[in-house]
C-alpha cells in the first residue's frame, strides 16, 4: 500500500473515525502513538518509521506529534468534537473559499456552514481555494471578507498548518469570483 493511501487512512482515524481501529482520541484530539501503530499495523505494513515519514513529508502538514512523540493528532479538519487548542488570530483582509458548483445555490442562500466538520475552512490564496474546490467537482471560489468579519466580532483561527477556520460565514461577507 502506498504512503498516500496510508496517510489518508490515518487522516480518517485522527479526524473522523478513530473507532475504525478501536482507539480513541483525548479531548485535545491526541491519539497514543503506540495504539495507532498497533491498530494500523493490523491492516498493512506499518511502524514508527513509516509514521514519521508520513508526518514529515505531508504536503499540508496535516499531523503533529507531541514533544516526545508518544502522542499524535491532526492539526485541523476534524468532524469528531475535539479541542485542538486553535489559536485565534487577526486574519488578512481577504481569504478565499473554494467549493463545488453544485453547492453554490445553497451557499448563496445560507452562507458557508461547516457541515460535517467542526469549522468552515478558508484558504489564504486563490490557487489553494481552486484546489480545495476541485475536490467537489467544477470549482467555484468565493472571496471572504475576513477582515470585516473579524472587526464585526467573529472569531477566526489559524491552525498549525496554516488553514484559517471559522464557525460560519454569512452571505454578507461573501463575494463569488468564478
Ligand atoms: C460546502 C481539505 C451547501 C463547502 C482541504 C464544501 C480543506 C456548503 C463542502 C479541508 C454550504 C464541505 C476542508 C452550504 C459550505 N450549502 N454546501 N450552505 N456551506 N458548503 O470537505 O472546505 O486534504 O467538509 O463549500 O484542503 O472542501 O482533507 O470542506 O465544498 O482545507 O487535509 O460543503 O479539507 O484538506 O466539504 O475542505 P468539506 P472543504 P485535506
Amino acid at each position: 500500500m502506498s504512503l498516500t493511501e496510508t496517510s489518508k487512512f490515518i487522516s480518517l482515524i485522527l479526524r473522523h473515525k478513530p473507532e475504525t481501529i478501536g482507539i480513541s482520541l483525548d479531548e485535545h484530539g491526541w491519539a497514543k502513538v503506540d495504539e495507532l501503530i498497533a491498530g494500523v499495523s493490523k491492516t498493512r505494513r506499518f511502524d514508527m518509521d513509516i509514521l514519521e515519514e508520513i508526518v514529515r513529508t505531508d504536503e499540508k502538514k496535516r499531523y503533529s506529534f507531541n514533544e516526545d512523540k508518544t502522542l499524535i493528532r491532526a492539526n485541523q479538519g476534524h468532524s469528531v468534537s475535539v479541542d485542538v487548542e486553535l489559536k485565534e488570530a487577526a486574519p488578512p483582509e481577504i481569504l478565499f473559499h473554494g467549493t463545488g458548483e453544485k453547492f453554490v445555490a445553497s451557499i448563496d442562500e445560507q452562507g458557508l456552514i461547516s457541515k460535517r466538520r467542526l469549522y468552515v475552512h478558508l484558504s489564504k490564496d486563490y490557487e489553494t481555494a481552486v484546489k480545495v474546490g476541485s475536490r467537489h467537482g467544477k470549482p467555484v471560489v468565493y472571496n471572504v471578507k475576513a477582515g470585516e468579519m473579524h472587526r464585526d466580532g467573529f472569531k477566526l483561527y489559524l491552525s498549525e498548518n496554516g488553514v484559517w477556520l471559522t464557525k460560519k460565514v454569512s452571505v454578507k461577507y461573501l463575494e463569488k469570483l468564478l
